[in-house]
């Protein structure tokens, strides 16, 4: 049993660490294959990394890069030379809100990849998630969208993950402005039309200050056959201008295809805020965690380090270690989705 507090002294014990630049990974294991390359100039050494996406989105075998682009975002495909050229823009219609979040997913399984974006600051009714598909030739057409959400709300993530484990892919939405913070779900059901399926709020009612979800991500980590989403949860308490951060962890409940799932783990309060979770295979032994990953600043851009948590059985879930950025890097890989 972890004593209240632990989590922190340890993470403040690897805090002292070197910092590292952030380093990004796939949006969406098993869907379009990931590629750490990106066009040259598209990112400011030392800055935060924007939302982007690497995979072949036209299908022609060729590596694109998905990246914010003015009111939407933009499509690169890369050359032979590895020089990257513009193929494709698409603008959300509603303002001048930016981009926060991208995924990339055939979600209605018409073998054409959606470009899903999520916008950040928006007013009422501009804080979307908007949907192009690849049609054909590099052409990309709205088909759909997901809100709006609350008035200056944020969206803060969009993943592609299969929420069920059935091999199709769902997509989760973190959405935050005040007091309606949400992790939601959303299954496309027919062509070009996706239905939210599921939500969880993340604000609790005795909060001071705002709690934000974060990152999204799916895994079966107690083996059971049942997946559990675990999301990255950060909190401000303006009064005791103190971070506090947590993965929290819901599990289905049912037949997949029924979205049914109840919170059934909150880690301890690591006091720092928690920006990232993604679950990991241990290279050497195999085994699985729900790694949190531990900012230093607000907004993140500093990771200081991973803490790993385990589950030996059902429900039941460890601190299994703290590692640096460098070490979490070299003995991880991830595998949640
Ligand atoms: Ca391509
Ligand atoms: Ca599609
Ligand atoms: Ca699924
Ligand atoms: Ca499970």
């Amino acid at each position: 049993m972890l004593r209240k507090g632990t989590v922190a002294g340890l993470i403040l014990a690897v805090m002292a660490a070197l910092w590292v630049a952030p380093s990004f990974a796939a949006e969406i294991p098993g869907w379009p294959k990931f590629d750490k390359e990106g066009p040259v100039g598209l990112t400011a050494a030392g800055k935060q990394v924007p939302p982007r996406f690497f995979g072949d989105v036209d299908g022609n075998g060729k590596t694109d890069c998905v990246v914010v682009k003015g009111a939407g975002v933009a499509v690169f495909e890369r050359n032979d030379d590895g020089t990257w050229t513009e193929t494709a823009q698409m603008v959300h219609p509603t303002g001048t809100a930016g981009v926060s979040s991208i995924a990339v997913a055939d979600t209605d399984g018409d073998g054409r990849q959606e470009i899903f974006f999520g916008t950040a600051h928006g007013s009422e009714n501009n804080c979307r998630v908007y949907v192009f598909e690849h049609k054909e030739k590099k052409t990309f057409a709205h088909v759909g969208g997901m809100g709006p959400y609350a008035n200056s709300s944020v969206v803060r993530c969009i993943k592609a993950v299969d929420a069920d484990l059935d091999g199709k892919p769902e997509i989760a939405v973190t959405h935050a402005y005040g007091r309606e913070s949400y992790v939601k779900l959303y299954s496309a059901r027919e062509n070009d039309k996706w239905t939210e399926v599921w939500k969880a709020k993340i604000t609790e009612e005795d909060d001071k200050g705002f709690r934000y979800p974060n990152t999204v991500t799916v895994a079966d980590l107690d083996n059971d056959k049942m997946p559990e989403i675990y999301v990255a949860v950060q909190h401000y308490d303006p009064e005791a201008k103190k971070c506090h951060g947590w993965l929290y962890a819901y599990e289905m409940d049912g037949e997949p295809g029924r979205y049914r799932y109840e919170r059934i783990w909150r880690s301890d309060d690591m006091e720092a805020y928690v920006s990232n979770v993604r679950v990991v295979r241990e290279k050497q032994s195999g085994k699985i965690y729900a790694a949190a990953q531990v900012d230093l600043s607000m907004p993140p851009s500093s990771p200081a380090c991973w803490a790993l948590f385990g589950s030996s059985e059902k429900n039941a879930y460890s601190l299994a270690g703290i590692k640096t950025v460098k070490e979490f890097n070299g003995l991880y890989e991830e595998c949640g989705r």
